[in-house]
């Protein structure tokens, strides 16, 4: 068995869990928070048996888009008098960063 952790975009999640439920999988979603852009994203787990892994993540990759984002570098130290223009950076997010983990034992009580 595999637990598959997808963190999403926000806006991709709950069409992709309509979609998992819509498949037979079950999924759990939490919100997070992404440590670079320290925005809020989503991380669907869903555990589910090894052949099945190839199908969850094709459905995974069909509801997930990749977005472009602007960042604000930080600004630089300055002398007196200068002047900092910012000049936001473009930063390619998602569609899904997945890891596919090892289950050792899965209880349901
Ligand atoms: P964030 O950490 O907020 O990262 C958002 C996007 O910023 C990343 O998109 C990437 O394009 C860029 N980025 C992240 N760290 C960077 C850095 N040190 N320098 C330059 N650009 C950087 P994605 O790679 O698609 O990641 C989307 C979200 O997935 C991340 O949000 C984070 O929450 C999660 N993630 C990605 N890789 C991960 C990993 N190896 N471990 C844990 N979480 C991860």
């Amino acid at each position: 068995m595999k637990l598959i952790m997808g963190i999403v975009n926000s806006d991709d999640a709950d069409r992709l869990v309509n979609t998992l439920n819509k498949a037979g999988y079950r999924a759990t979603t939490i919100s997070t928070t992404g440590g670079f852009l320290r925005q809020g994203n989503a991380t669907i787990f869903i555990g589910t048996d090894d052949e099945n892994v190839p199908q969850v993540l094709q459905l995974i990759k069909d509801n997930c888009h990749t977005r472009t984002q602007y960042v604000n570098p930080l600004p630089p130290v300055m002398e007196p008098g200068e002047m900092y223009i910012p000049s936001p950076v473009e930063v390619q997010v998602g569609g899904a960063n997945v890891f596919v983990l090892e289950v050792t034992e899965f209880a349901r009580f």
